[in-house]
């Protein structure tokens, strides 16, 4: 994993920046073609969203049997997820063993972080620049950057003068922290808020959980997997992939096939109660309309609003953590003794709804009249998410164009894998792909595979350049927005719409529905790459 110390640029056919699942199947897949392909990443280890995330309790939400790679049957066969839901620390395991089992560390660049990525048009070749000043140049450059890999640093005002700690959940330190003894601050209630919370309140003194918008969550029901239960899975797994591959989610959700409208009261109650025990986020598949009629998501929005009440002793703290929203339109968290955690003496819930957070404090926070004290604040604040890590690197196609620029009123792509003006330049799960809307290895074995055959193709027709048209990018961008505009999924104040991102513009970035998207994907390559413009 050795960086390049000559003064000229190393000159390759791929350079991949980001060594998660998008990246290490991107330089797999690659190099098995022949191509003289290398990943440069930032960290100073493989995993991407689990080398960052290793803030206590962090985990999957999609069943390890279903989040982790089908692209090789050997390697389903011989990995055995021993939970439900993987810890952090078995999935990074897993990408570890990604490396070497398909020897990719020589061509892994780790501590290298791209600064600039400019285009060519004289060479038609994209010329890569790091942090550090070293040099590469290369015919394709694919951005497998990550969709939530920018943490998102709200600016407070006296944001530097805390005199403690400091920690953001996507950034946590390698050595682990321990809490015990001391007060702690948490902002944020997101997902990664409501994994840790349970776990910070068993060793802290005391913590403080600021909170800005209550969000649904449903139990994790982690539990060992049973040895039989996978087993059949493996005896099976090219078929349940398929399935789960059908999917609008592109994962098995246990999708009801029918609305809500088509059951008794009764029947709605059975179901919601049926999830309610299958546990996490099976809820999506609660009714086949739940994310498409209001009244349908109502009946599990009022259920699982229920079942947060119940949980919590305190009423005026269970209004608050009560959310009020859509059901979904934000992504729905799963825990392990979230609310319950409010029970106990040493947690307080400070709701800064409708009064925010004024200052950052040397000795903790004020919001409004109130001060809190504490020894360590948590920003559990979330991600720039879909377009941050892109918009962190200066990337400039024809006539000097930059992406970021481009993207000013929000991000524009051709199917989220290319965008107009940036040739020969790839996004693996980019904004206007369905990515953050599925179980997000598979979306990435897809992406992956479309660029990979992509390549292959422009090599076979002895082609150099290809390029999204105007005229396509345009129209999958209305379709995006056309998809979402008939789901509930615009309903709140989300990640998804970039609205957690002070001045970013609200556009629906990811797209809803993985079958037809990949049927679309079919289609333009069949066609011959239809709306891309080849020379
Ligand atoms: P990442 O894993 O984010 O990797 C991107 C890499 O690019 C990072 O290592 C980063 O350092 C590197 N990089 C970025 N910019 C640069 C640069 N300029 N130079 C060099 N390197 C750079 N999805 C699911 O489907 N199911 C789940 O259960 C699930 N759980 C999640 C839990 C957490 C805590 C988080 C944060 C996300 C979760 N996700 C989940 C989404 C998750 O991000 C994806 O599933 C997947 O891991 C993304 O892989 P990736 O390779 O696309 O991106
Ligand atoms: O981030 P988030 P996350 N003042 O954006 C609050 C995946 N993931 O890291 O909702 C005060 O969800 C913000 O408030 P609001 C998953 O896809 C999965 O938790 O914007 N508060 C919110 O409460 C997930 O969706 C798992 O009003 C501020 C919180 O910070 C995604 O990653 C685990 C604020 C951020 O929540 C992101 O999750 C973890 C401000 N200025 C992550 N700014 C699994 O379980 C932000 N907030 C698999």
């Amino acid at each position: 994993m050795s960086a390049n110390t000559s003064n000229s640029p190393r000159q390759l056919d791929a350079v991949i920046v980001g060594a998660g699942f998008a990246g290490l199947y991107m330089l797999q897949k690659l190099r098995s073609e022949g191509l003289n392909a290398r990943v440069l990443e930032a960290g100073e280890g493989v995993g991407g969203t689990w080398y960052w995330n290793r803030y206590p309790g962090a985990r999957c939400d999609i069943p390890s049997f279903q989040y982790s790679y089908q692209f090789d049957e050997k390697l389903e066969q011989e990995w055995e997820w021993k939970e439900r839901y993987a810890p952090q620390p078995e999935i990074l395991e897993y990408a570890n063993h990604i490396v070497d089992r398909f020897n990719l560390a020589p061509h892994i660049q780790l501590k290298t972080k791209v600064a600039e990525a400019v285009f060519s048009e004289e060479e038609n070749r994209w010329s890569i620049t790091t942090t550090g000043g070293e040099r590469f140049r290369a015919a394709y450059c694919v951005m497998a950057t990550g969709c939530l890999s920018a943490a998102n640093d709200p600016e407070f005002p006296g944001k530097d003068s805390f005199a403690g700690e400091t920690y953001h959940t996507g950034r946590w330190p390698h050595e682990g922290v321990d809490f015990s003894g001391k007060r702690v601050g948490i902002i944020g209630t997101g997902s990664s808020a409501i994994q840790s919370i349970p776990h910070i309140a068993e060793q802290a003194e005391h913590l403080y959980v600021f909170q800005r918008t209550p969000n649904y969550s449903v139990p994790a029901r982690n539990e060992s997997l049973d040895k039989d239960f996978i087993a059949d899975i493996k005896s099976r797994y090219p078929e349940y992939r398929a399935f789960t591959r059908d999917q609008l989610i592109a994962w098995d959700v246990e999708m009801n096939e029918k609305t809500a409208a088509e059951l008794t009261p009764a029947e709605l109650r059975t179901e919601c109660e049926r999830r309610w025990e299958l546990g996490g986020l099976y809820f999506y598949g609660t009714f086949a309309d739940m994310l498409l009629d209001q009244d349908s998501n109502d009946v599990v929005a009022e259920f699982v609003r229920e079942k947060i009440r119940e949980k919590i002793d305190d009423p005026v703290v269970a209004d608050a953590l009560t959310p009020t929203s859509v059901f979904g339109c934000k992504r729905v968290c799963a825990d392990t003794g979230y609310f319950e955690t409010f029970n106990r003496s040493n947690v307080s819930l400070i709701d800064i709804k409708d009064s925010p957070i004024d200052e950052i404090l040397p000795n903790g926070l004020r919001v409004g009249e109130a001060s809190y004290e504490f020894d360590a604040l948590i920003y559990a604040t979330g991600f720039d998410a879909m377009t941050g890590a892109l918009d962190r690197i200066d990337i400039r196609g024809k006539k000097g164009l930059s992406l970021k620029e481009k993207w000013l009123a929000g991000p524009r792509t051709y199917l989220g894998l290319a965008t107009a003006n940036f040739p020969n330049l790839f996004i693996v799960s980019g904004p206007g792909s369905p990515s953050v809307l599925t179980n997000m290895i598979t979306s990435i074995e897809q992406h992956v595979e479309f660029i990979s055959d992509c390549i292959g193709y422009m090599k076979a027709k002895n082609l150099s350049r290809i390029e999204a048209s105007l005229d396509a990018e345009d129209d999958w961008v209305d379709h995006v927005n056309e998809v979402a505009g008939s789901s509930l999924l615009l309903g709140c104040n989300s990640w998804y719409l970039g609205a957690n991102v002070p001045g970013k513009p609200r556009v629906f970035m990811p797209y809803l529905g993985f079958p037809p998207y990949v049927e679309k994907c079919e289609s333009v390559a069949a066609e011959g790459y239809s709306g891309f413009q080849l020379s």
